[in-house]
């Protein structure tokens, strides 16, 4: 049995995109690519999953209280709404993270469904192997949840064509990804899933059919 896969797009809010409080540069020119995947893993019935930062109006994530960013998606504000133009279908699960005063929530793994269902709960309840992932930022969320899906034993597939970074320094994407993949992640564009798709939608007829 191949593996099952899930799509995780990360943060793909207003205040990450340019005319937001924490722009990351060019972060909507990916909006085309995300709906892309998320084209594709609709009408290949896997699950998908959007992990949004949902600060309250006072954190330790904030320099205002000692952190390292600006006031930057405060649940309920249009900073923290999804990018309009994202097209998630209907079935899309809600990740929110950051939501404590004293949480950061860098990573999806820490954000859980309405539910109150981490994601990991989520995944594995689902018997999903390997996640495919894009979105914002590659060298903040971006990172930090395709590392702690590698430690947690996910297989990970980071979608190159459909992740953009803060780059506080420059470099900070470059380097991202480079640990990412020393990791174990493996870089992956739009292409090579649909082939990767159709391969496995052929193994599957031939085993069924008999060759
Ligand atoms: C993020 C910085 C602060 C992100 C979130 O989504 O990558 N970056 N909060
Ligand atoms: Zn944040």
């Amino acid at each position: 049995m191949h593996a099952k896969s899930a799509l995780l797009v990360v943060d793909m809010q207003n205040d990450f995109c340019p005319g937001g409080a924490l722009p990351v540069p060019d972060g909507d020119a990916i909006v085309a690519s995300v709906n892309e995947y998320l084209e594709l893993f609709a009408r290949e019935q896997l699950p998908v999953f959007a992990s949004r930062d949902w600060h309250p109006e006072e954190t330790s994530h904030f320099a205002s209280s000692g952190g390292q960013w600006p006031r930057h998606c405060v649940r309920h504000t249009p900073g923290a709404a999804f990018h309009p133009a994202v097209q998630f279908p209907s079935g899309t699960v809600v990740l929110t993270k950051g939501a404590e005063p004293d949480q950061d929530g860098y990573s999806a793994f820490e954000g859980a469904d309405e539910s109150g269902g981490t994601f990991e709960e989520l995944l594995r309840a689902q018997s999903v192997t390997r996640l495919y992932v894009c979105g914002l930022a590659t060298d903040q969320c971006v990172k930090h949840s395709v590392l702690d899906a590698l430690k947690r034993t996910f297989r990970v597939s980071v979608l190159k064509d459909a992740v953009r970074g803060v780059e506080r320094e420059e470099g900070d994407s470059r380097r991202a990804l480079e640990l990412m993949q020393e990791n174990g992640a493996e870089m992956i564009t739009h292409a090579h899933v649909v082939k990767r798709f159709l391969e496995q939608a052929w193994l599957f007829e031939a085993a069924r059919g008999g060759g």
